[in-house]
């Protein structure tokens, strides 16, 4: 397959002007018929057409209505005879597709005997031959027309101009509809539906007086799960517009369920497509980290409307431009409708969990590439947690250089220079740098832009000399970057890095002086050289160094504290982000310590006394909130344990993980037992943040209480648990319930289980938490894969339907190191097995599931072995799709 680079971009030789697309839906033989005008581009030299196409038979090619003379070459269709000059010209395309047999769920499809599209990145070119790239945008006008009693509602982008009755087809009545895009938009944002749908409608009044319809389209039957969806749009609509100023430009916004997706969801203009998986909530069925989801994927693709759609992309090397930016703005939104502070660090600290569980992985492994990629082969590999997530820290950085308003004023900027455009991340970073002269952002700016070229996640080396006599305190800083595949040698970045001072014996919140000058309690300094230094005057005690506060910067801090120093960090830091950070710096080193440790030492207690002790001042704190309770006492995660490590025993970090949960569990019972019986009962739901938090923190006191039932034989707290389970009145008591006695593995839990599937049979996502329970549950000696395979034999297993695909098998292959990780090798049969099977139907799918063996170099014997023997089977089969070959190719390099 050919690499495709980001140097060799030119612009397009022709543009499309408009489109004018018809079609005859039926699920076995779609007739699509395109009209387009295009020009010949004038600041290109001429050349032929090329348009995309993939798996499209070819009926009809007109030029100006006249037959003309064209070519295949692979996937293209070549026209040379095209009229000379730059007048417009009208290009007549006719072809048929087979929507029934698109199991890629890439361009159009049938789910649940409905028609769905997914175009991003190039699913459009699956439905009609186009210049499929996001820099050509075009006026669109669409004419659909289907059976009416089997797909009555037809919707595309836009606003709907025309609809009525045809003519009875061979099988009945069909009718028509017609919809008419306002905007140009790039062919990636191409939708329709059409299908058996009902909709739950809101008429909003925008502060500017103008009037919208927004409209959340499901099944029929699933009309009391969209409530949720429809406030945190409309919390979209407003916010977008009192932070950013920008307000809907659309007369109706449609969001439609389906529940075969391969991604989350889709922001297709005027017409986002969702998984039903971050649509349908209702109190019985979601939990509070469903609803929490909803919220930021609804707001993720509303935002979306502006920053993609309004303006987008020149090429998909400039992805993270939208993606970046709108990872940060629905991170933001979440923030922003907490109506404590301390809520907002929660979602900060659950932010930076999945950056540094998922992107720092990544950035370490062979699919390591910058936020702004050099190359690729299959683009669908590089909607990747590095152009998301990190992406967002990066534009996070912005802001933190620029200050909140400053960022707002070069957003305004961006818009007023680019609305209507498709550009570059340059363009971005250059308008927010342009608005604000004499920021650190605008001076640094060819410096801080190696954001966007290097990868690898840089490291932050920092030591520390007190002065007692001076009173003065210096932080030296050092910086480097690992090299990452293609990139050996990497230049300093423009790190900002937030400080700030705890009095060691105090405990107090230090005053900082620099030069002199009283500068308050936290200070950004802004590390641009391999080495500098910082000195801080009138330091009255021996301070405790709070570094990267609200983790300023996506990097990794190596600072040697002392136990008692994060001791007193984790009492005392003002800055919740650090005060978290500290407890799972306390915990990550007892883990690699006891990991270290001769394995005949595995009866010693990895946790010392002073850990367990600060761990029940956390859990009983009068006024620390549940939430955030419950993120300090979660032990660091067995992947995030294993990327500190150089050679990872996988089974070794399950062992002595499982060993620091028993002690968490045994130590402080009195104190679960406290933390239970004090914030189980929340009164009727709501998944608002606070209640969110104290039925986070029962669910995990029940969790380490029927832990601890196994180990004394205490049946007392897993009857209370079964009873808590039959009796919760929302989804996240009852699952909570459900997986403490799965989690331990109670004897209770078969019963529980059974009377769960019974319960929710007919409820899709819920039968998904089902089987991702399964899977996903702790391994005690091998049991999990035996139970996945029995999963697979389940007659509500599906593999073609990617959310039960993933319930199962990533489940364990991606997220439960402890079972897939096996001595005899049968956890990577079993993946490869799986890789190839799910190649066949969807290679997107099949690639994600790929990547479980990214970091198999760092095994440890038997495993390496084995993965890479697992590796070279899959990458040995000649017929694979491009999305696995440059995974699997990748992976054995
Ligand atoms: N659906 C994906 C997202 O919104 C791709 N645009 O991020
Ligand atoms: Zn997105």
């Amino acid at each position: 397959a050919a690499v495709i680079h980001r140097g060799d971009y030119s612009a397009p030789a022709f543009w499309i002007d408009t489109v004018d697309l018809s079609f005859d839906l039926d699920p076995s033989k779609t007739r699509v018929l395109n009209k387009m005008t295009l020009r010949r581009n004038p600041d290109v030299q001429a050349q032929p057409l090329r348009l995309d196409g993939e798996e499209l038979n070819l009926a009809r090619v007109l030029v100006n209505g006249q037959g003309t003379s064209f070519k295949m070459d692979g996937n293209q269709l070549v026209l040379e005879n095209l009229p000379e000059g730059n007048e417009p010209f009208a290009l007549e395309i006719f072809t048929t597709c087979v929507p029934v047999k698109n199991t890629k769920l890439m361009g159009l499809y049938v789910s649940n005997d409905s028609f769905f599209t997914q175009c991003e990145a190039e699913g459009f070119r699956r439905i009609t031959y186009f210049l499929d790239r996001p820099d050509v945008m075009a006026m669109y006008t669409v004419t659909l027309r289907a059976d009416k009693a089997k797909y009555p509602v037809l919707l595309s982008n836009g606003n709907l101009v025309d609809s009525g009755d045809l003519e009875d087809g061979p099988n009945g009545a069909r009718h028509f509809a017609k919809w008419v895009d306002p905007h140009k938009k790039p062919s990636y944002l191409f939708a329709l539906v059409a299908g058996q749908l009902v909709a739950r409608e809101q008429r909003i009044t925008s502060r500017a007086g103008k009037d919208h319809l927004l409209q959340v389209f499901v099944r029929p039957g699933d009309l009391d799960k969209t409530e949720h969806a429809m406030n945190s749009l409309m919390a979209s609509v407003a916010w977008d517009e009192a932070r950013f100023g920008l307000p809907l430009d659309l007369e109706r916004f449609m969001i439609v369920a389906t529940s075969d997706f391969n991604m989350g969801a889709m922001e297709n203009k005027g017409l986002n497509i969702f998984n039903t998986k971050y649509v349908l909530a209702n109190q019985a069925t979601a939990t509070d980290v469903d609803y929490a989801n909803i919220e930021s994927v609804v707001g993720h693709e509303y935002f979306h409307n502006w920053t993609g759609n309004r303006i987008t992309c020149r090429d998909w090397f400039q992805l993270s431009l939208k993606e970046g930016l709108t990872v940060f703005r629905d991170q933001e939104f979440s923030q922003d409708l907490c109506a404590e502070p301390s809520a907002r660090a929660v979602k900060r600290i659950e932010d930076v969990r999945v950056l540094r569980t998922a992107q720092f992985p990544e950035d370490a492994g062979p699919m390591a590439h910058p936020v702004r990629p050099d190359s690729y082969i299959e683009i669908n590999n590089f909607y990747t947690v590095t152009i998301y997530e990190k992406g967002a820290e990066v534009v996070r950085m912005m802001q933190t250089l620029t200050s909140r308003k400053g960022f707002e004023r070069g957003m305004k900027l961006y818009f007023e220079r680019f609305d209507g455009q498709a550009v570059t991340c340059d363009d971005f970073a250059q308008s927010i740098a342009d608005a604000n002269p004499g920021s650190p952002l605008a001076n640094l700016l060819p410096q801080f832009k190696r954001w966007y070229s290097q990868a690898g996640t840089p490291r932050v080396a920092a030591r520390a000399e007190y002065d007692a006599a001076a009173q003065t305190y210096t932080l030296h800083f050092n910086q480097s970057c690992p090299a990452t595949p293609g990139q050996p040698v990497k230049e300093p970045l423009v790190i900002p890095v937030s400080l700030g001072l705890v009095g060691a014996a105090s405990g107090a919140a230090l005053p900082l002086t620099l030069d002199g000058q009283a500068v308050g309690d936290s200070h950004l300094f802004v590390l641009t050289e391999t080495s500098q230094s910082i000195t801080f005057q009138n330091v009255v005690e021996e301070p405790v160094p709070s570094i990267l506060r609200g983790f300023s910067a996506p990097v990794v801090l190596d600072f040697d504290y002392t136990d008692a120093q994060l001791l007193a960090l984790l009492a005392n830091d003002p800055d919740p982000f650090n005060r978290w950070e500290a407890g799972q710096r306390l915990a990550l080193r007892s883990a690699i310590n006891s990991i270290a440790a001769p394995a005949d030492s595995t009866g010693a207690k990895p946790l010392n006394d002073a850990y367990v002790d600060a761990m029940r001042a956390v859990l009983r704190h009068p006024t620390l909130d549940a939430a955030f309770k419950e993120l300090v006492l979660t032990l660091p995660s067995e992947t995030y344990i294993a990327e500190q490590l150089d050679m990872v025993d996988p089974q070794r970090i399950h062992a002595v993980r499982e060993t620091m949960r028993m002690q968490l569990a045994t130590a402080l019972h009195a104190d679960w037992e406290w933390a239970f019986t004090v914030h189980e009962n929340n009164g009727g739901y709501r998944p608002d943040p606070v209640s969110s938090g104290r039925r986070a923190l029962a669910g995990m006191a029940l969790n380490f209480l029927c832990l601890a039932a196994t180990h004394s034989g205490d049946e007392i707290w897993p009857g209370k648990t079964l009873q808590r389970f039959k009796d919760a009145g929302n989804m996240t008591d009852r699952f909570n319930a459900l997986q403490a006695l799965v989690n331990c593995g109670h004897a209770l839990a078969a019963n529980a289980l059974a009377r769960f599937h019974a319960l929710f049979k007919d409820e899709a996502l819920v039968l998904d938490k089902w089987f991702a329970l399964q899977a996903g549950t702790s391994d005690r000696g091998g049991q999990v894969l035996p139970a996945v395979r029995q999963l697979l034999a389940h007659p509500d297993f599906n593999l073609k339907n990617p959310n039960r695909a993933r319930s199962v098998i990533f489940s364990f292959c991606n997220a439960n190191p402890g079972g897939f990780h096996r001595a005899d090798a049968a956890g990577y049969v079993f993946w490869a097995d799986r890789v190839i099977e799910l190649d066949a139907i969807n290679p997107q799918v099949a690639a994600r599931l790929a990547r479980a063996l990214d970091r198999w170099k760092k095994l440890a014997e038997p495993y390496r072995s084995a993965a890479r023997e697992a590796l070279a089977r899959v990458a040995a089969k000649s017929d694979l799709s491009n999305d696995v070959r440059e995974v699997v190719d990748r992976a054995l390099a």
